[in-house]
């Protein structure tokens, strides 16, 4: 806002059509229309990173104490700059060191200098949503004893993947084998994440929005037969897939307001909401602390929901939801993604901003290690393979640093009783790139894949690297994903983000999310050769991100 308008502004305000901004003292005025515009931004692009209250997590806290350069005098908050509305804009549209991607092609500079005002004004505190708002959302589309009792259509469902089309609020059902769009499905904004049932028919669509939608795979054309909207901000979904189980709850995290929802799974009939507000692990009490990973366990009747800001790791024993039992473990801040070992036995999950791996035993309920690690891990699911001096080890990659690391994992073989020594040790650090989302492997596979698509670096954000897991000393081999897709090169990177392999492990699915309007692909590999099979470039296939294959993910196989 140019200085000329202040005064414009401020008689807005007397006439009572501003917001209750210019009251902030020394914040810069918007009027309504300004600020719901940059709520909405705010929303679908800030508030994952620093959170509704904006009190921070992944991305740094943005409270006025010290976005705001006020009228004090006072420069600084802890040592640290007060940023203000130019260095703001700066950091909005470059982007820092520390992980905070660049907005320059993504908002324009009107964006940019809106949100800057925006986050030096003090946030306002979303609605709370109900056990009510959330029965009041229930839709069953087609009812239990309308659905078919068999499979109606001929899809070979195991290699069936689950697509997000982030920009479009859409999931692409893509045969495995065939390479067709068997189905697109309508589901919340910007999905998140897919899940499948125990018995792999239903898959769980968690939308940003936290719009969840329950998908028939045994319908001819598979459609949503069940939706439920579980809170304003989400990003997980799981379901029960212990012995006696199988199919009949789902659980699904919220970012805001911060609870978990358990309903039945066939259905999405909510039973019982959860409130996730508490102390953190350093015992201070968190207004927002939200659902990360969430994680169902195959040897209990137990979820692992991972609470970001507080550190606390929750077992949910399902078993008697009417009386719910909770297991609380302490680890560290702020956790967020994670997977099983080889054993799924423990989950380990990133507490990225303490640069630590925790690893939870889900037989004994107890905190197995805190593993120090580089900085910012971030493991997808993370990846296991048996290491050729080291034994079973689990991967992780980062945002953060240059690496991906490599932790031993406990086995009750004896023919790794050798490797014990090694345990929740990081025994090795294979040299990679930092900006890595996610790592991924496959028993059938001799080969590990590890994507960059947020490294500043246009050419390493649209290529993969790929290791020999037998002689890790081996050069890795780099795949420039976007090239090898043929597709015409654009300005805005093409990131080459997510692999999935194919049920069998023989291929592996790497999607190049590109500009909403750009054309998009995912660059099917042969994981043997590592040479590209297909190229998949449906035009309905807009902004493709995460890519869930049915069998891999209804195992949890990575
Ligand atoms: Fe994710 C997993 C949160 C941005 C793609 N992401 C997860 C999980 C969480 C999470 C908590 C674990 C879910 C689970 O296992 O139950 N992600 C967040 C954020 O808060 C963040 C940083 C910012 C936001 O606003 O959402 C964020 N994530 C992204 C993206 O920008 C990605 C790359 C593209 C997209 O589609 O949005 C992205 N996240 C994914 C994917 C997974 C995921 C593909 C699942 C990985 C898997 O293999 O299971």
């Amino acid at each position: 806002m140019k200085a000329t308008s202040f005064g414009v502004l401020a008689l807005t305000v007397l006439a009572g059509a501003m917001s209750s901004a210019f009251a902030q003292s020394g914040a810069p005025a918007m009027t309504d229309a300004e600020k719901e515009q940059a709520k909405k931004i705010y929303f679908e692009r800030c508030a994952g990173c620093h959170g509704v209250l904006r009190k921070g997590a992944t991305g740094k806290n943005l409270e006025p104490h010290w976005t705001k350069k006020d009228a004090s005098g006072k420069v600084t908050e802890g040592g640290t700059l007060k940023l203000g509305q130019s260095r703001l804009e700066k950091i909005i549209g470059y982007g820092t060191d520390g992980g905070m991607v660049n907005f320059d092609d993504i908002l324009t500079k009107e964006e940019i200098s809106l949100m800057s005002k925006y986050i030096q004004n003090t946030p306002d505190v979303p609605p709370e949503y109900s056990f009510k708002d959330t029965l009041d959302s229930w839709k069953v589309i087609v009812p239990v004893d309308k659905r078919p009792t068999k499979q109606m259509n001929k899809f070979n469902l195991k290699n069936i993947f689950s697509v997000t089309l982030r920009d479009t609020g859409e999931v692409a059902l893509i045969d495995g084998d065939t390479k067709q769009i068997r189905s697109i499905v309508k589901t919340g904004y910007a999905v998140h994440i897919s899940r499948l049932s125990a018995s792999g028919r239903y898959v769980y669509v968690i939308g940003r929005d936290g719009r969840l939608s329950l998908i028939d795979l045994w319908m001819e054309k598979p459609a949503v037969v069940a939706e439920v909207k579980i809170g304003f901000d989400a990003r997980s979904v799981d379901t029960s897939k212990f012995a006696g189980f199988e199919d009949k709850y789902a659980i699904a995290g919220s970012y805001w307001p911060p609870q978990f929802v358990i309903m039945d799974g066939d259905t999405l009939k909510p039973r019982k909401v959860v409130s996730t507000r508490g102390m953190t692990v350093d015992g201070e009490y968190h207004p927002e602390p939200r659902v990360a990973s969430i994680v169902a366990s195959f040897i209990k009747p137990e979820w692992v929901v991972n609470i970001k800001e507080t550190g606390q790791i929750l077992l949910v024993d399902y078993s008697d939801i009417e009386n719910l039992k909770t297991t609380t473990i302490a680890s560290a801040k702020f956790l967020h993604d994670g997977g099983w070992d080889a054993s799924k036995r423990y989950f380990l999950v990133a507490a990225n901003a303490s640069n630590k791996i925790a690893a939870v035993d889900t037989k004994t309920g107890k905190l197995a290690a805190l593993v120090d690690t580089a900085k910012i891990p971030h493991p997808g699911r993370g990846a296991n393979f048996v290491h050729p001096q080291f034994g079973p080890v689990w991967a992780t990659g980062h945002l953060g640093a240059d690496v991906v690391t490599l932790i031993s994992t406990p086995s009750d073989d004896p023919k790794f009783a050798q490797y014990k020594q090694y345990n929740w040790k990081v025994v090795q650090e294979m040299k990679h790139v930092p900006g890595n989302l996610f790592v991924k492997t496959h028993p059938a596979s001799k080969h590990f894949w590890a994507d960059a698509p947020q490294n500043p670096d246009k050419d390493l954000a649209e290529s993969v690297a790929v290791w020999d897991m037998a002689d890790l000393s081996k050069p890795k081999a780099i795949l420039n994903v976007a090239k090898d897709s043929g597709l015409p090169p654009t300005k805005a990177v093409k990131r080459a983000v997510h692999p999935e392999y194919s049920a069998d492990g023989k291929e592996v699915w790497i999607s190049l999310w590109g500009g909403k309007t750009d054309q998009s692909a995912i660059v099917v590999y042969d994981d043997a050769t590592l040479k590209v099979k297909k190229v998949i470039t449906d035009p309905k296939m807009i902004t493709p991100t995460g890519k869930f294959n049915v069998y891999n993910t209804q195992h949890d196989i990575y």
